[in-house]
């Protein structure tokens, strides 16, 4: 498993289906140039994680860590007789893997996660070397029908892309006992939103939509998590709305499914997501969420059925929809139930695993 090790959903996402795998018998080798944030300090059977290592030296103003790479997984490869490789966001990570299989034909399976196609994949110092690196792979995933789209079109491939979906382990994100909305009915709610704070994630819509709500409903609070580059300009413009009483900014936590179950609704307002890993967490949390109605969310929320969607960009619609649900309690346990069964029904650990494992089955009967 080739990946990111940081807390970005790819990295998150790569991480979990190694564990995952693991528990189920298979043998997991992670690659990567640091030990993956999710296994920090957590010893799995069936699990190794193995560190690129990136000389250093003063010719360098860039070290080529893709070469470094390749050689890591190509030695991995040939020590411990890997199957196949799995690699998680395009970029550079395809490339990489095709020159690990050159040295040792190890096939390699590619799963797309968001701006490796979006954005970072056709920018041209990329495009040539990702496509050719793509097209020679023995697999390709991506994580919803908008992506595979994408994929094909921007970036002109010509292969079959199988639509393999995020996925929660709905134990660990599990709602509240009971739902935190039965007996609250006249309590005002706790409006969470987490991610990565890039600028991709429009959080300033959000605070903005607070200025609106908080007219309205006094006592809701927003709970802002996570940490990047955005956070400083976020707090300061929270202050400069003078909203610190209603606004919490919590920087980075690891305990996201217990600050989901004391919350009431999850807001995520990108400007565009291929498959926002937090609102599957939040409806696997029995939350009701509202989302922008871009790139793969419509595919994971069913709007007016287990949340609101709104276009990109509008705070006024965003605030609508918040405060609906606020002064709804009835409405929020119905979305919530049926987010909950959503995720159960398409996005858990179960559902999931078995169309990698399928994936993998294909490739490696070749
Ligand atoms: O593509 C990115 O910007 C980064 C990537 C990451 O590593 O966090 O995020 C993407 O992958 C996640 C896991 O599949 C998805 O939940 C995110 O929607 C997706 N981000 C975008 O599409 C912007």
């Amino acid at each position: 498993m080739v990946c990111y090790p940081t807390v970005g959903g790819s990295g998150i996402l790569a991480t979990r289906l190694g564990v995952e795998l693991s528990k189920r018998g298979h043998e997991i080798h992670f690659i990567s140039y640091e030990r993956p944030f999710a296994i920090q300090g957590v010893d799995h059977e069936n699990l190794s994680v193995h560190l690129v290592s990136i000389p250093e030296y003063p010719l360098f103003k860039y070290p080529p860590y893709t070469v470094s790479l390749a050689s890591e997984i190509a030695q991995v490869s040939q020590k411990y007789g890997l199957d196949l490789v799995h690699v998680h966001y395009a970029i550079p990570h395809s490339v990489s893997a095709f020159l690990a299989k050159m040295l040792t034909d190890v096939p390699y399976i590619v799963t797309f996660h968001g701006s490796d196609v979006t954005i970072l994949g056709r920018d041209p110092s990329f495009l040539p070397v990702n496509v050719m690196s793509l097209e020679k792979a023995d697999g390709l995933t991506a994580v919803s029908k908008y992506l595979r789209e994408q994929a094909l079109t921007t970036l002109g491939l010509e292969k079959d892309i199988s639509i393999v979906s995020n996925f929660v382990d709905a134990n660990v994100f599990s709602p509240a006992e009971p739902f935190r909305t039965q007996g609250y009915s006249a309590r005002q709610c706790v409006v969470i939103h987490v991610s990565n704070f890039r600028p991709i994630k429009r959080i300033e819509d959000l605070v903005e939509a607070m200025r609106i709500v908080v007219k309205r409903a006094v006592g809701i609070r927003l709970i802002l998590v996570g940490d990047g580059p955005e956070r400083q300009r976020i707090e300061l413009l929270v202050k400069e709305l003078g909203l610190q009483k209603n606004v919490l900014m919590t920087g980075f936590r690891t305990d996201v499914p217990e600050l989901l179950r004391c919350s009431d609704i999850l807001v995520l307002c990108s400007d565009n997501e291929s498959a926002g890993l937090s609102l599957i967490e939040a409806m696997s949390s029995g939350l009701p969420v509202v989302g922008t109605r871009v790139g793969g969310i419509p595919e994971i929320v069913e709007d007016g059925k287990t949340g609101l969607l709104v276009p990109p960009r509008s705070p006024e619609e965003l605030a609508d929809r918040i405060l609906k649900l606020n002064s709804d309690s009835e409405l929020r346990l119905k979305m919530g139930l049926e987010a909950r069964r959503t995720v159960l029904e398409r996005f858990a650990v179960d559902k999931v695993i078995p169309e990698y494992e399928e994936v993998y089955r294909q490739v490696v009967r070749r």
